[in-house]
């Protein structure tokens, strides 16, 4: 399967390379870093690797123009250019890149979408939260699966493959959040079209090096966001280009 991954960087520096390294070890995916203007060389390094690797890429964005939006670029250059599968992982080594060949054998096994899920069967896969982070992440989950009425214990993980198909039947430039919302967002649309969604056990690892770009806009961008999902998909109003099915 010709897979890409999608590695969105806004300050990485200290990870980078280490990221592009264990990717690349695999020798299964091609890259595509978006690159949100970074001031602390994280856009030097990968220069460094576009330039010695044929399949490693990069979209250089003039600002912090958000998650969402940076998966958005990379998956519509991968589509154009005849990709089948899409990862999407963080570039702080919360996400072991060892997991990733999981991923693809699950789309390849007929997936539309495998999510990487911390809370698969009622246990908590996590390092190095505090309570506080721990409870706005399984609180949010619980509570974005209740509305949407979908039984997907981790919906807001950004570790994921999606099938060609998931984002062809998908209106991408419409899609516009930015943090858990994009992926909340994302993750309904693939149950909204009857595609196949799966969850893959992952141990979630909270990043040594480098420093978060969670905000408080991010949680607030993604409070409204299951009612208004709920409301669009009865009144037809999903970004889809395939029949919805409201659940
Ligand atoms: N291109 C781009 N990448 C971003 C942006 N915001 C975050 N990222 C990247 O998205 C990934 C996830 O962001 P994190 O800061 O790790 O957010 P988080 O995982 O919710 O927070 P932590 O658990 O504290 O790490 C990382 O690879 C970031 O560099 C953005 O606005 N643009
Ligand atoms: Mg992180």
């Amino acid at each position: 399967m010709k897979t890409l991954v999608v590695l969105p960087t806004y300050n990485e520096g200290e990870n980078i390379a280490g990221i592009l390294d264990q990717v690349l070890a695999h020798g299964l995916f091609d890259v595509m870093v978006v690159d949100d203007n970074s001031a602390d060389g994280t856009r030097e390094k990968v220069r460094e690797y576009v330039t010695q690797h044929d399949n490693v890429n990069i979209i250089e964005r003039e600002g912090k123009l958000g998650l969402g939006t940076a998966y958005v670029e990379g998956f519509l250059w991968g589509l154009e250019r005849g990709y089948d599968c899409f990862m999407e992982m963080d570039s702080d080594f919360s996400h072991n890149p060892g997991d990733m060949p999981a991923f693809v054998e699950s789309v390849q096994a007929g997936a539309d979408l495998a999510i990487g899920s911390r809370y698969l069967g009622g246990t908590i896969s996590v390092v190095g939260w505090d309570f506080k982070r721990l409870l706005l992440s399984r609180f949010g989950n619980i509570y974005a699966s209740t509305i949407l009425a979908t039984e997907l214990s981790d919906m807001t993980s950004g570790f994921r493959a999606y099938s060609r198909r998931a984002l062809e039947a998908i209106e991408l430039e419409k899609v516009r959040s930015e943090g858990y919302a994009f992926q909340i967002e994302m993750a309904y649309y693939v149950l909204c079209m009857g595609f196949k969604v799966v969850e893959v056990p992952i141990i979630f690892t909270e990043r040594t090096r480098g420093s978060s770009k969670m905000s408080k806009s991010i949680v607030r961008e993604a409070i409204p966001l299951p009612w208004k999902l709920r409301i669009r998909s009865v009144l037809g109003g999903l970004p889809l280009k395939k029949q919805v099915q409201p659940q």
